[in-house]
């Protein structure tokens, strides 16, 4: 018999290289949001995958970034406080990716861990091979990289090398977390994330970064059919507009496309019920700092 393999897994990198659609080609599954937009995870989301001779917890973050308001300095020490613990790190890179002072003092700080370094180079089906070998051969001599590999979450290509390469590098263990569990994630706060996900995708410039959901309420009220009120929390009044839209259409488009994703996940049918609230200064209230996986 294989002896059973555990490990942690961080994956790191600047806000938009794909971390998140990289956890959930990991996992088969969507478990994290993702969006066009920059920043859009604001909290760590653990993806657990158990195999017959495995388990392998993987730790989306934030976009390691120069953060200057409150909430995106708690977002980069997210992203820093993955790495405790962690067997192994995947840094994401993008083949057109600039490396200035944000991937540096990144790298910085992945230096100082004892871990298996990855350098992964995402969406390669978007870029021409001239340009991954370049960006691998300028990230070469940045650190000590024990992988290099180039993939497209998207696409899923090289997802099950870097399995692959993954379960090599991981020790004898027992797992942590029962095999049917494959987030971390509260229930309330999973729900909130795939709205917020219609948010970020279906709204422009700065109203994704001035909402965060607040789920009020699930219930199951059969065995197919689930029950969600939630609200989407602005910062003023005229936010609230914006996000209801001309005679209703925006919040009709949130909350239609909400029900499509949630019910993916649930594998039921989504009554959603979904509101939208002026709570000025959300953004420095613990409530709901907390209320987004933020402390
Ligand atoms: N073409 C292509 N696009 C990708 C690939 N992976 C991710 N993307 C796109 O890149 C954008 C950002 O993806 P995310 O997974 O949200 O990126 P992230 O690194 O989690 O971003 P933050 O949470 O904001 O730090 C989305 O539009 C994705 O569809 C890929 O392999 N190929
Ligand atoms: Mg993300």
């Amino acid at each position: 018999m294989k002896e059973f393999k555990t490990g942690f897994i961080s994956i790191m990198g600047r806000p938009n290289v794909g971390k998140s659609t990289l956890l959930n080609a990991l996992m088969g599954e969507k478990i994290a949001i993702t969006s066009s937009k920059p920043q859009t995870t604001r909290a760590n989301i653990q993806g657990i995958l158990t195999g017959e001779d495995f388990q392998l917890v993987f730790i989306d973050t934030p976009g390691y970034h120069k953060a200057k308001d409150n909430i995106n300095k708690m977002m980069v020490q997210q992203a820093k406080d993955s790495l405790e613990a962690v067997d192994a790190i995947y840094l994401l890179v993008q083949p057109d990716e600039f490396i200035g002072a944000e991937l540096q003092s990144l790298l910085k700080v992945l230096d100082k861990v004892d871990a298996v370094k990855f350098l992964i180079i995402n969406k390669v089906d978007n870029y021409k091979r001239e340009a991954v070998y370049e960006m691998a051969n300028k990230m070469f001599p940045q650190m000590e990289f024990k992988h290099v590999l180039p993939v497209s979450a998207l696409k899923g290509t090289n997802v099950d090398k870097l399995l692959e390469l993954t379960l090599e590098e991981m020790e004898a263990g027992e797992a942590i977390f029962p095999a049917e569990e494959i987030t971390t994630q509260p229930e309330n706060l999973l729900v909130a994330e795939f709205i917020r996900e219609q948010v970020f995708r279906q709204l422009s410039d700065e109203i994704p970064y001035q909402i965060v959901v607040e789920t009020e309420k699930i219930e199951d009220r059969s065995d197919d059919l689930m029950y969600i009120a939630a609200s989407i929390i602005v910062n003023r009044d005229s936010q609230k507009g914006m996000v209801i839209g001309k005679g209703g259409k925006m919040l009709k488009e949130i909350s239609t496309a909400s029900r499509v994703s949630l019910s993916n996940f649930f594998g039921v049918k989504i009554y959603l019920e979904l509101y939208v609230k002026v709570k000025t200064g959300w953004q420095t209230k613990d409530e709901y700092l907390k209320m987004q996986g933020l402390y």
